[in-house]
This record gives C-alpha cells, sequence and structure tokens, in this order.
C-alpha cells in the first residue's frame, strides 16, 4: 500500500499561505501518482483487501471528505472578502466522516468545531438535503442558515439531530454525557422518546479539549454511572491531531490517559485512512450501541491549515515541522485509496476536486447574496420565547385531580385543606404537584432523594414518585446541570438542585454558555427548558460562612434569556413554581428559583408565635404571572420600598417602625421575579411614591438593586429621594459578623430616617 509522499515545497511558495499549498498538494499529488492500480472494485466489495470499507461506502465518504475540504478552502478566500465570516475548519479531520457514517442520523450528535466530515456525510442520512448550501449559509453568517439563523458558525441541524454547539471546547460533553442517560431513563420511565430507544450519544472534541475539567468531569460521571451497571450509551470522539492552538499535546498521552480507564471503554482508530481506520470505528460504534457502555473513540487525525485562518503557523511553527502534517492530510491517503483500488482514475479524482470546489463556491456566492440579520429584534428573535396566555393556561391548568388525590392520601389531606405553613412544606408541596401534573418531571441533585435535601424541602418526593424520578447524583454540580439539559433534550422535565448559591457559580457556564444559549444558537429550534432549585442568600443566624450565605445573584442576572424567581412566602413559591414548569414547558425556558434559606422554616413576622410568615396552600388553578409583584400596603405612598426575598419580612417588620417614627404610610413591594426584571412594574409603584428606598439583600455592585434604580430612573421618578439598602461588596464571614455585611431592619429604618430630611 503506498503512503503518501511529503512533497517538496517549491521556493516560490515558502511563507504562502499554506492553505493554497495544501490545495496544491492535492493536484500535484495526483497527478504524480504512479503506483499499482487494482482491478475497479464492484459497489460492495471491500475498497482494499482487508478492509471492512466496500467500494460505494469509501466513495461517498471521500465525497463527504472533499466538500468538508473546499468548504475551508471557499472560507479562507472568501474571508478576505468579507463574505464568510469564520475560518476554523476542519482539514486533517475529515475522517470524522466515519462516524456519521456508521451512526444514525437520530443518534443526537453534540461536535467539535472541526466535524465538517462528519456533517457532510451525515447529510447523506435524509433525501433532499444539501450539505454544501447549509454549511456555506452557516460560513455566510446568512439569516436563512438553517442551524442558527444566522448568529453563529455551528455546526447544527435539526431533522439531522444535530444540536449547535459553542466555541466554549468541552463544554458539551456533560450534556452529551445527560442526553445518553436520558435516552435510557426516559425509557425506563415510560416516557416516547423522540428518537429510538436504541439510539446513542455522540459527541466529539480535540485532543487537548480533553484535559479540560468539564470534560473530564464527563468521563468521570460516565464511568460512574456505568461501574454502576447503568446505562450510559455516549461515544466520546476524541480527534487527536496533537495540538490546541499550538500547544502540542505530549506524544502518546491521550492514549496513556485513556486507554486504561476503568469503565470508559477505549478504542482507537485511524482517522487518517479510511480503509484502515472503518473497521475500528465500526467496532467502536457498535460496542456503545450494544452494551449501552460510554465508549471512548480516540481517532487519529491531523491539523493542516492552521488553528483558523489567522493562525500564520509559518510564523511560529519549523516549516519542516509543517511540511510532515501537510503531507499526512488524510485526503491524500484516500485519493491514493481511490485510484490504487482502481475505483477512480487521476483524471476522475481532479474533476471531482474541481466541481467540489466550484460547488462549494457557487454556494458561498448564493449565501452571501442572502439577508443577514439587521435587526436587534431579529437577532434576540429566539432567545426567550414569551407566550404569556399559553404560559398562564398552562401554569393554571389543574386537570391532575386523581393523581394528587391519590398521592397526598385523600382530599382531608391536600394541602390546600391543611393549616397555614411555612417555606419549605409548601416548595415541597408544590413539587409534589409538579409531579403529578407532569410524568415527565424529574427531580435530582446531592442529597436530595432519601434525605430529602439538607433542608428537607424535597422530603417524601422519592418514596412517592420512585428512584427514577427522584436521585441523588454524583457530587458535581456541572454534571447535575448537564443531565438536565440531556434530559430536557429527549423531552422530559428536569428539576436539578444546586445545593447552595456558591456552588452554582462553580457550575455556573453550563447555564451561562450552554443551557440558556441553546434556543438562540439553534434560532429556536432546540431547546432545553428546566426549572433549576438553588437553596440561596444568607441570614442563617451566622451559621455556615459565606459558602451557605452567598448573596450573589449579580451572575444570574447577566444570563440573556434566563428567568429567575425569588418568592419570600410558601404561597408565592407554589405558584411561582407552576408558572416556572409553564415556562419551561411551553416557551422551553431556562428557569431558576433562588429559595431563601433563611426563611424556609419561619413562621412568624412581627413577633415570636405570631405565624404572620406562614400561609395558605393555594390550589392547583392559581398560578402567578412572569413579572408579578406582591404589594404590602396598597395606596401607601409617603415610602414605597422595593425589595425581595429575605428583604421582604425585613422591610415589613421596618415599615412598622417608620410608620411610628414619621407617621409615614409605607408601602412594600416584592418584586419576586429577579430576572428579566419588571422595569414597567417598578415605575409604576414609583410614580405615586413620595419616597423610594431598595432593600437589596445581593451585593452593591451589579446587584438587582442597580436594575430597580435604573428603572425608576428611566421611569422619569429619579428626582425623588431615594436609598438604597444593600449587601456590601464583600465575601460573608462567620458567625455573628455575617450580619455587618448584609441589610438588617435597623439599616432600613435608619435610611428611611435619612430619606425624611431630604424634601419629597
Ligand atoms: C474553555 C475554552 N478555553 C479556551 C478556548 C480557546 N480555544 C479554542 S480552540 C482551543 C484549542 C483546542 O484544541 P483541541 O481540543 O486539541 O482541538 P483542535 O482545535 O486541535 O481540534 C482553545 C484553547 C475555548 N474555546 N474554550
Ligand atoms: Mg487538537
Amino acid at each position: 500500500m503506498s503512503q503518501p509522499v511529503p512533497q517538496p515545497i517549491p521556493a516560490r511558495m515558502r511563507g504562502l499561505n499554506r492553505a493554497e499549498i495544501c490545495d496544491v498538494n492535492f493536484s500535484e499529488f495526483v497527478r504524480g501518482w504512479n503506483g499499482h492500480v487494482d482491478a475497479r472494485p464492484s459497489a460492495d466489495e471491500a475498497i482494499l483487501d482487508g478492509s471492512a470499507l466496500d467500494a460505494r461506502g469509501f466513495r461517498e465518504l471521500f465525497e463527504s471528505q472533499l466538500i468538508s475540504r473546499h468548504l475551508d478552502l471557499m472560507a479562507r478566500v472568501l474571508r478576505v472578502q468579507d463574505k464568510v465570516f469564520y475560518t476554523i475548519g476542519s482539514s486533517g479531520h475529515e475522517g470524522n466522516a466515519m462516524v456519521a457514517r456508521l451512526t444514525r442520523h437520530t443518534d443526537p450528535a453534540f461536535l467539535h468545531y472541526r466535524s465538517g466530515g462528519f456533517m457532510a456525510e451525515r447529510f447523506r442520512k435524509l433525501p433532499g438535503m444539501d450539505p454544501v448550501m447549509d454549511s456555506a449559509l452557516s460560513f455566510a453568517a446568512s439569516k436563512d442558515d438553517p442551524a442558527s439563523g444566522g448568529r453563529h458558525k455551528v455546526w447544527g441541524s435539526k431533522p439531522l439531530w444535530v444540536l449547535p454547539q459553542t466555541s466554549t471546547i468541552a463544554s458539551h460533553l456533560p450534556k452529551a454525557f445527560g442526553t445518553a442517560v436520558a435516552i435510557e431513563q426516559g425509557r425506563r420511565i415510560g416516557h416516547a422518546l423522540p428518537i429510538p430507544a436504541d439510539s446513542i450519544a455522540i459527541c466529539s472534541f480535540g485532543d487537548a479539549s480533553s484535559n479540560h475539567a468539564t470534560a473530564q468531569t464527563a468521563f468521570n460521571a460516565a464511568a460512574w454511572t456505568a461501574y454502576q451497571k447503568l446505562p450510559a450509551p455516549v461515544l466520546f470522539v476524541c480527534e487527536d491531531n496533537g495540538i490546541g492552538i499550538s500547544v502540542k499535546t505530549p506524544d502518546g498521552w491521550v492514549a496513556r490517559n485513556f486507554a486504561q480507564r476503568p469503565d470508559l471503554d477505549y478504542f482507537a482508530a485511524d482517522g487518517l485512512d479510511l480503509a484502515a481506520g472503518y473497521g475500528d470505528v465500526q467496532r467502536a460504534v457498535e460496542h456503545c450501541r450494544r452494551t449501552r457502555r460510554p465508549t471512548f473513540l480516540h481517532l487519529r487525525t491531523t491539523r493542516i491549515m492552521g488553528h483558523a485562518g489567522t493562525d500564520f503557523e509559518i510564523e511560529w511553527r519549523p516549516l519542516e515541522e509543517l511540511c510532515a502534517v501537510e503531507a499526512s492530510d488524510p485526503l491524500l491517503r484516500s485519493v491514493a485509496i481511490a485510484l490504487e483500488s482502481g475505483l477512480m482514475s487521476k483524471d476522475e479524482v481532479l474533476a471531482l476536486y474541481e466541481a467540489t470546489r466550484a460547488r462549494c463556491f457557487a454556494a458561498a456566492e448564493d449565501a452571501d447574496r442572502r439577508p443577514r440579520l439587521d435587526s436587534l429584534a431579529d437577532v434576540m428573535a429566539p432567545l426567550a420565547p414569551y407566550t404569556p396566555a399559553a404560559v398562564q393556561a398552562e401554569a393554571t391548568r389543574a386537570d391532575f385531580d386523581a393523581r394528587r388525590l391519590e398521592v397526598f392520601g385523600g382530599e382531608a389531606k391536600l394541602p390546600e385543606n391543611q393549616p397555614p405553613r411555612h417555606l419549605a412544606i409548601q416548595i415541597n408541596q408544590a413539587l409534589h404537584d409538579l409531579f403529578c401534573k407532569y410524568p415527565e418531571t424529574l427531580l435530582f441533585g446531592e442529597d436530595v432523594a432519601q434525605k430529602g435535601g439538607v433542608y428537607t424541602v424535597t422530603k417524601g418526593l422519592q418514596k412517592a414518585f420512585g428512584p427514577r424520578r427522584v436521585f441523588n447524583t454524583l457530587l458535581d454540580e456541572t454534571v447535575i446541570l448537564g443531565l438536565a439539559q440531556g434530559y430536557a433534550n429527549m423531552g422530559l422535565l428536569p428539576l436539578p438542585e444546586i445545593q447552595y448559591l456558591a456552588y452554582f457559580h462553580n457550575a455556573c457556564d453550563q447555564i451561562r454558555g450552554e443551557a440558556a444559549s441553546l434556543q438562540f444558537f439553534s434560532n429556536g429550534q432546540y431547546r432545553n427548558p428546566m426549572v433549576v432549585r438553588i437553596a440561596s442568600l444568607g441570614y442563617q443566624r451566622g451559621f455556615g460562612g459565606h459558602f451557605h450565605n452567598d448573596n450573589s445573584i449579580t451572575a444570574l442576572r447577566d444570563i440573556p434569556g434566563l428567568v429567575v424567581g425569588c418568592p419570600s412566602r410558601g404561597d408565592d413559591a407554589a405558584t411561582m413554581l407552576r408558572t416556572l414548569a409553564a415556562l419551561a414547558k411551553v416557551d422551553g425556558r431556562v428557569c431558576a428559583l433562588l429559595e431563601p434559606i433563611a426563611l424556609y422554616m419561619a413562621k412568624d413576622l412581627h413577633a415570636p408565635g405570631d405565624g404572620g410568615w406562614l400561609t395558605s396552600y393555594p390550589a392547583p388553578g392559581e398560578a402567578m404571572t412572569l413579572g408579578e409583584g406582591r404589594v404590602y400596603g396598597e395606596g401607601h405612598d409617603d415610602l414605597v420600598i422595593f425589595t425581595f426575598g429575605n428583604g421582604v419580612p425585613m422591610s415589613l417588620r421596618a415599615a412598622r417602625a417608620i410608620e411610628q417614627t414619621h407617621g409615614w404610610k409605607v408601602r412594600v413591594v416584592d418584586l419576586r421575579w429577579l430576572v428579566p426584571l419588571n422595569d414597567a412594574f417598578i415605575q409604576q409603584q414609583a410614580a405615586s411614591a413620595k419616597r423610594i428606598l431598595v432593600v437589596d439583600e445581593g451585593r452593591r455592585s451589579a446587584g438587582v438593586g442597580e436594575g430597580i434604580i435604573t428603572a425608576v430612573v428611566e421611569g422619569g421618578h429619579g428626582a425623588l429621594p431615594l436609598l438604597r439598602v444593600v449587601g456590601a461588596d464583600t465575601f460573608t464571614p462567620l458567625a455573628g459578623a455575617a450580619f455587618l455585611v448584609i441589610p438588617s431592619d435597623a439599616e432600613i429604618v435608619a435610611a428611611a430616617d435619612r430619606l425624611a430630611v431630604r424634601a419629597p
């Protein structure tokens, strides 16, 4: 079998664009070929002796490789004409087309940015699709791009089950793992999956990316699952080109790191040689599908034409090394196979090469003539869909009486027939109701099952609904949120729990970069609805220190499209939960519920034993509209306090003192919804105010309070006497010192005193 021979680089070409050199190398290699030629194989004959690949398969894979290559070459040329806006290519990785050929278009795929070959090949799985045009539209950021509608150059396709990925390397591995788990678990709870039950999840990434914490956490979670003999049919495809931008992966490291991992089954395949690699890829895919075990496919690739069009390797890499890399071009090997097997003549190869080039350029020019996103409304359209009437109808739908009677144990035991209770109990009852209403609901996290959570909020749920719907995960927030995305991808309704707000920050990218961006980058075609419950905020009498009293809401505030609610009392939590679930179901929204830990058990408001913070359970049929606040002291205008969470009972207590001292009528406005802030409601409440106080237990900088004040000022009420009582920009210390950094009842009263000396 002849190997591609490194081409001598003529002096005139040194320092030139390496893409051009690779392009020229191809034609020169074909013209210079004078190796042995077999008799032409028939379509179903092995392409070369001993290969698992037949001639028809090779021919199609080769065409997919050429499409991928010419899209790259086209991008390099048209980038400088501002017709293309992305030049990270797949050159050297085209062998990943084998993975596409050997899997199904219904196997959800989460792809590396060098998966052009995979995409071109997957497009064959459905009739009437055009990989060249669709890709060209994405390269051109055209509004007609079927993957993202012009929002990013992504590999994505709704009909082909390719979920668009972000550019954050490794961030897609946890959700690929989650999707694999969801395929199995969905079936087990009787959920109708959108894909066949024996599907696998495919996830490709680079060698450097395999070191990333987010990747490692997915490998670990997959192995942790398989170790317990639970299924996790995920095919991890490591496309090893030996380098990450300019940093070389130590020789042999990927094999060393993964070949012996328990419960992550390792396969290696040569992605540079279709004839040699095909059988190994096939074994890996079949193993994953049959055993339902996490499988690691180590695919040998190379990277030619640099990391991206902007990477002038010639400036930082020895020329000899570059030439050696270019000589390992898998397309040269494919040409050798095509010629040696007798499948194609030199002229046929060159004609196909040039025809593919022409096709890619024609598509790119066509794409360039299509419209691009040209208004902010267009850009944002898929980001945060909201259909109020449908959400309200869903949130108030109460057609699950029979199930709840069964779960709660009869009419008399229904929560709405019980005396008023505190927040933790009412959240617990509301969760029971959600489980009755939605058989596709899952609740999971650390310690949520038998123990019922650190604060017993999920107590009894596992007993009532079984371990397949309520379960403990391994201790890893990134995996918890990755699982949530996976379940959502399979049409389930995940309610992941993050044990403390501080530990949300630990895994924030799974929401910030991934879940919340999916509708945007898929132009609304894919969604991963979920309601993340997070035990949050301070005021725990000095216990627990910073990490159990974290008050940083800011990290959630600027996540586009996210909905954040923060109830301060039990009835509000129940009606809010219903709306959050409806937002997830109807509009596919990613939602967070911040549960104020310090109020979980709060029973009293003004004095011990007054029961002022207990509430009755709202029967199903009641729900809270997104953005709707709660007003205490309607019509009171002397002072309006805007607040939320722990600030609500504090402000209500302070209001009494202020009324006594100043004789003012005080209105306390619980915003309840923190993201998005309801500016119109804030402005409407501010309109009749004589003075305004903002009580924000979050941090001073970039906190909710800043948003409230901005709304007030933009509403034209900035001239009113106005002050903030707000947390300090610090971490929270242990013990009594904790109270020094967050607002207190006394500070609210003192702030009112300061307002009193300002003229209204
Ligand atoms: C979390 C994150 N950090 C850094 C980057 C910038 N970056 C983009 S690609 C890349 C190298 C990736 O190398 P590898 O995983 O080997 O993939 P390859 O490009 O070689 O195919 C880096 C550092 C990123 N996209 N995401
Ligand atoms: Mg690499």
